[in-house]
């Protein structure tokens, strides 16, 4: 295990192939200071060589309270667009980093929580979940890349109404608004994400990376460019040794590899 500023990073597994990456901040509610933003950005672009996939947790009650407000100091707009764009440095880690992640939610999921969480491939959330966007009421704006992330997940619309009327979402309407993928049990949100990562990990890793890379940027081009980048990343994958391989155990009946019924 390794633990630097408010983070620890486990590695799990005979072949240690999942990692755990875990705030443990629970005493300031894994309020994220500048110094654990770039111990995140450094656990993500990190990741030992025999990482295939990644849960990021918190430790406590709640998942992560956001920007560290005690940190929320003057700024001129050079050195408050150098912090916002050290943010986006850490979370892209995240999102365009080597392996896909899993969020393990629980508690509040609030500012840059939220936009923390977002930059995960799968959310799950337990019962005790909530989400809002304080920016608004503390008189900010978002700044984690949570503009970008947001409204892909559930609008522009509803985004502006947590801002404008600090609104907040409980776990059962973030998970039908499209917050979360997956909503379990107060408690259960760590291990359901671990039983997903294992999963995750045993996909061949240039699907994986093509789900991680290219599908987000297939989904922003037009219509004629995204059709092209997807036959150039399906003709990479599909030419992986392992691809072959993976198609002729379907074909040879090879138990385990049939689509089962959820
Ligand atoms: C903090 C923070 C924080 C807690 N920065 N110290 N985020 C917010 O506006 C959310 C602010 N936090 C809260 O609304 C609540 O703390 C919670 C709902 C998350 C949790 O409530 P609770 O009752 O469990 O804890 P608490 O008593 O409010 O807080 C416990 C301690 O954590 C307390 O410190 P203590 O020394 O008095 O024990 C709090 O001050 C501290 N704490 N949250 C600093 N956020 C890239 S831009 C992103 C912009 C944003 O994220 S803005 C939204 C910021």
């Amino acid at each position: 295990m390794h633990v630097t500023h408010d983070l620890s990073v486990e590695l799990l597994g005979p072949a240690q192939h999942l990692a755990v990456v875990r705030l443990t901040r629970a005493a300031k509610r894994n309020a994220l200071s500048d110094g654990l933003v770039a111990a995140l950005r450094d656990a993500f672009q990190n990741l030992p060589a025999s990482v295939r996939a990644a849960v990021l947790t918190g430790e406590g009650e709640h998942f992560c309270a956001g920007l560290d407000l005690s940190e929320l100091k003057e700024r001129d707009a050079g050195a408050g667009l150098h912090h916002s764009r050290s943010w986006h440095v850490a979370l892209d880690a995240i999102q365009y980093g080597a392996v896909p992640v899993v969020a393990a939610l629980h508690g509040a999921v609030v500012g840059g929580g939220l936009e923390l969480a977002c930059a995960a491939h799968i959310r799950v959330a337990d019962d005790t979940t909530f989400y809002a966007l304080p920016e608004g009421s503390r008189g900010i704006f978002v700044g984690g890349g949570g503009s970008v992330r947001i409204p892909k997940l559930i609008g522009v619309a509803r985004m502006t109404d947590m801002m404008l009327t600090g609104r907040v979402y409980h776990a059962a309407d973030g998970e039908r608004l499209g917050f979360a993928q997956y909503l379990v049990p107060a408690g259960n949100a760590f291990d359901k994400a671990l039983e997903l990562a294992e999963r995750i990990a045993t996909n061949a890793p240039l699907t994986n990376y093509a789900l991680m890379h290219a599908l987000p940027r297939i989904a922003e081009q037009p219509a004629d460019h995204g059709l092209l980048t997807e036959a150039l990343i399906s003709a990479i994958a599909q030419s992986a040794p392992e691809a072959k391989e993976r198609v002729r155990d379907f074909l040879a009946g090879k138990a385990g590899t049939k689509v089962k019924k959820g």
